[in-house]
């Protein structure tokens, strides 16, 4: 707050949104009405699903599941959740929350806003590193979305499988080490881009590979040239930015980039490309290009739609199926064959098929019953799994 009262940053904090203050009006009157009717006692089993995926993707990285939890942590419910990082199809259960109505509707907001957003981050991020094959992807995205969320954004990118993220906060956030190159304003100071390449070498720690920038003032030809003169065996990379007015056939100024390293003798010389990198532009260039730095079109991801509705209500001493039109009722079970190879179950009936029982419970009365993975662990898990689906066709 500034010394006036009013908010600084249009941002909500984490006490509010664990207090479930972050929520939509219409749960806080249900909440007044059941407590009101008596009905605030009333428990039931409210089931999370994957509800509808963008049109051409066959699968959702379903991610978001360690902040739904601490969000949930503390209030008397139990949550089962499939593992974070699971590829699932649409129509699947991936959580199951367990308790009294009125202890759970102030959280359906803020819960399914971090799963939702997660999922549809670290989807898109998923299918721009399978299609990126054996090339490394670098989530350059922070910039479009507002600062309040960027960790958890620098998160999803990273569990979906991106190489590294930029956000120079991750180390301590996420304990990953951020990866960045330089921005044209660092050059532009200069007035010289052979200055700045030389300035960013001799402050940078050794550490960080030298990747200039080579379109700021020239042609990336030239500007590569003069960098491989600058830096000789100290030049790790060039990262080609080029402006949309000047951008015409991407692939053929990267080919020209690649002929000519060689051709000076330089063939081990790394090519990034960014600015406006999407699953069809990388396609069209990953057999040229080295890295890629990928922003916008995964940060602002096509979204999943993940909806919460109540499946069981607990009334006259047994657990009902009850579900709005358009959901099937009853409190559900997943069990696992193989990558987006599962059976759903109702809840006490037997699989046919599948035995992993992967909907799991994680909150028993709100205590966490089992430890968070971590994002290296989750990454490594859908890592894993897209090794064994195809290439999703690129739109
Ligand atoms: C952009 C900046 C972003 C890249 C491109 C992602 O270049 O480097 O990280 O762009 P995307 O969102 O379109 O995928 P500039 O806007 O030129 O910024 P800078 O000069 O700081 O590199």
């Amino acid at each position: 707050m500034d010394s006036m009262g009013s908010p600084r940053l249009y941002i909500a904090s984490e006490e509010d949104i664990i207090n479930g203050k972050i929520t939509d009006v219409y749960f806080v009157r249900t909440r007044k009405i059941l407590e009101a009717k008596g009905l605030d006692k009333v428990r039931v089993r409210m089931e999370v699903h994957v509800s509808d995926l963008p049109r051409g993707y066959d699968w959702a990285v379903y991610a978001g599941l360690e902040e739904a939890l601490r969000i949930l942590e503390g209030k008397p419910l139990d949550v089962y959740s499939l593992p974070e990082g699971t590829l699932v199809r649409s129509g699947t259960p991936v959580m199951l929350i367990e308790g009294t109505y009125a202890d759970m509707c102030l959280y359906e907001t803020a819960v399914l806003g971090v799963l939702r957003q997660a999922t549809s981050i670290a989807t898109k991020a998923a299918r721009i590193k399978k299609l990126a094959r054996d090339r490394k992807v670098v989530f350059f995205g922070l910039r479009a979305l507002h600062p309040a969320i960027a960790p958890s954004v620098d998160r999803a990118a990273f569990i979906g499988g991106v190489d590294a993220v930029s956000g120079y906060f991750s180390q301590e956030y996420l304990g990953v080490t951020p990866v960045g190159t330089m921005p044209h304003a660092l050059i532009v100071v200069f007035g010289d881009n052979v200055e700045a390449w030389k300035a960013f070498n001799d402050v940078v720690e050794p550490g960080v590979p030298r990747i200039v920038l080579v379109d700021t003032f020239n042609d990336e030809r030239v500007e590569t040239l003069q960098a491989v003169e600058a830096l000789k065996d100290k030049l790790y990379g060039v990262r080609l930015d080029t402006p949309r007015s000047r951008r015409g056939n991407m692939r053929e100024i990267v080919e020209e980039i690649r002929w000519t390293l060689k051709a000076m003798g330089y063939p081990n010389i790394k090519i990034v490309v960014s600015g406006g990198i999407n699953e069809k532009s990388l396609i069209e260039l990953r057999d040229l290009v080295d890295m890629f730095g990928v922003g916008t079109s995964i940060a602002v991801a096509t979204p999943v739609d993940i909806s919460m509705d109540i499946v069981e209500v607990f009334r006259d001493g047994v657990w009902k199926p009850i579900a709005k039109r358009g959901k099937m009722p009853g409190a559900k079970k997943v069990y696992m064959c193989d990558v987006l190879d599962y059976e759903v179950t109702l809840w006490d009936e037997k699989p046919t098929r599948c035995y992993d029982d992967v909907l799991v419970k994680w909150l028993e009365g709100g205590r966490l019953v089992r430890d968070y993975p971590g994002v290296n662990n989750i990454r490594n898990y859908v890592i894993s799994q897209l090794e064994k689906v195809p290439e999703p066709q690129a739109i």
